[in-house]
């Protein structure tokens, strides 16, 4: 019995390493959203921010997703945002390593809370580690492959070792 946890945790210890996570949707600020009087850096504890990700802001708009530099996130300086948008519902994708920083351009509400640094890590989230394939042929014949595809077969082989593994420790 302690050989098969062993081997079982082998295994997990394996799917862990080799299955990587598919890109994540954050909604800021969860169910508060994008508003006044939440603590967006407690929201960002805990979370690890990958390229491939993005972030969902829900929103009136008579507030706004402001991306700012660091100095201006600092001081809460409106007027000289990178982009903006007021539409309520803002979707942004981090594209590169290091943090991004926004702020809700209406007056004083920086200054309330409406400010959000998020530090985005260089390993993307959507890479998979059986995607690339060098043969030419094999790659023109799968054309639509997608990386859910690529994810499950990736578990079904694993699960398939898993199943295996049992039986093999059940002989003894
Ligand atoms: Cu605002």
């Amino acid at each position: 019995m302690a050989s098969l946890s062993a081997g079982m945790t082998c295994i997990l210890l394996v799917l862990g390493m080799v299955v990587p996570g598919l890109a994540t949707v954050y909604t800021v600020g969860d169910t508060s959203g994008w508003t006044t009087g939440v603590d967006y850096s407690t929201w960002t504890q805990g979370k690890t921010f990958k390229i491939g990700d993005s972030l969902v802001f829900n929103y009136p708009s008579f507030h706004t997703v402001d991306e700012v530099s660091s100095s201006d996130y600092s001081t809460c300086t409106v007027g000289n945002a990178i982009r903006s948008d007021n539409s309520g519902a803002t979707t942004v994708t981090l594209k590169a390593a290091g943090t991004i920083y926004f702020i809700c351009g209406a007056t004083g509400h920086c200054a309330n809370g409406m400010k959000l640094a998020v530090k985005v890590e260089s390993g993307s989230s959507t890479t998979t580690t059986t995607t690339t394939t060098t043969n030419p042929d094999l790659s023109s014949s799968s054309p639509n492959r997608s990386p859910f595809a690529t994810v499950f077969t990736t578990w079904a082989a694993l699960f398939v070792i898993l199943i295996v593994n049992i039986s093999f420790w059940q002989e003894f």
